[in-house]
């Protein structure tokens, strides 16, 4: 449906269009449409718009993927409904590998959503039918591809908390997008990015490209990062309840 100009929620509805889409393309689990509409009533207090603390941890989540050897996007249905061709983008400028990561897993939906980033570009698709776990993890979350066993910073947006943890205790470093400060993976992830993932994920491609290359400067960024500071500020802004820009 389309939804007429003027209308006074027409981003966030066609935002939605695109995950009741991906529901009916068979990329987007039944709980994922639940899960947006969580996220979106975070997003209404913050104001729907990226806030500083937002912007900041963009930037460290970018130097974070400078420094990484092998970084991975872990990709799962609502991402892949809202923002593949972003989740194609961040990957080339970061050198990222991108995996398929469901916790609704069935084969049909880990290959409806590799072949929605194979349209939208990609050149390599990793976690079909993956066999490998992630110890300490008993969902289908846990199934890595064994060639990604070697990661050592993992995007996670829309995550668990408990995949996030046992990626810790994996020893890989964490950068999580979560409209919701309190929840596990926000306060687990080693950068922990409050925004909306349709929102957020043009600003990382552009802090990934400005950075690339540039190891003294990610490695300040990184040291000066404090991601405690980002989930205060983010609490305290949506308790206040923020404006619209
Ligand atoms: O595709 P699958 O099978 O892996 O399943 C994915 C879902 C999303 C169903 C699964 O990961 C899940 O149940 O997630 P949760 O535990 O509901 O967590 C989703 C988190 O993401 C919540 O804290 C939401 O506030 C947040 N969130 C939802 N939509 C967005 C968001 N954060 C950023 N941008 C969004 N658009």
């Amino acid at each position: 449906m389309e939804v007429p100009d003027d209308h006074p929620r027409k981003a966030s509805l066609e935002v939605r269009h695109l995950l009741t889409d991906g529901f009916k393309a068979g990329l987007v689990a039944e709980a994922g449409l639940i899960a947006h509409g969580r996220g979106e009533a975070f997003d209404y207090l913050l104001g729907e718009r990226t806030h500083p603390f937002a912007d900041r941890a963009c930037r460290a989540a970018a130097a974070l993927l400078v420094l990484a050897k092998n970084p991975v996007f872990s990709v799962n249905g609502n991402v892949a409904a809202l923002c593949p061709k972003e989740v194609v983008a961040l990957s080339e400028a970061a050198d990222a590998e991108i995996e398929v990561n469901l916790f609704y897993r069935t084969r049909e939906r880990e290959e409806a959503i590799a072949k929605k980033l194979t349209d939208s570009g990609a050149k390599n698709v990793y976690g079909i039918g993956a066999s490998t776990r992630l110890l300490g993890l008993s969902s289908p979350r846990a199934l890595i591809d064994k060639a990604l066993k070697n990661a050592d910073v993992v995007i996670v947006p829309l995550e668990d908390g408990d995949r996030t943890e046992a990626l810790r205790k994996a020893g890989k470093k964490v950068i999580a997008i979560d409209l919701n400060p309190l929840s596990r993976t926000a306060q687990t992830a080693d950068v922990t990015i409050v925004d909306n993932v349709v929102r957020c994920m043009p600003l990382m491609v552009r802090h990934a490209k400005a950075l690339h290359g540039k190891t003294d400067e990610a490695d300040k960024i990184i040291r000066s990062y404090d991601n405690k500071k980002t989930l205060i500020e983010a609490e305290t802004t949506i308790r206040k309840g923020a404006r619209p820009a």
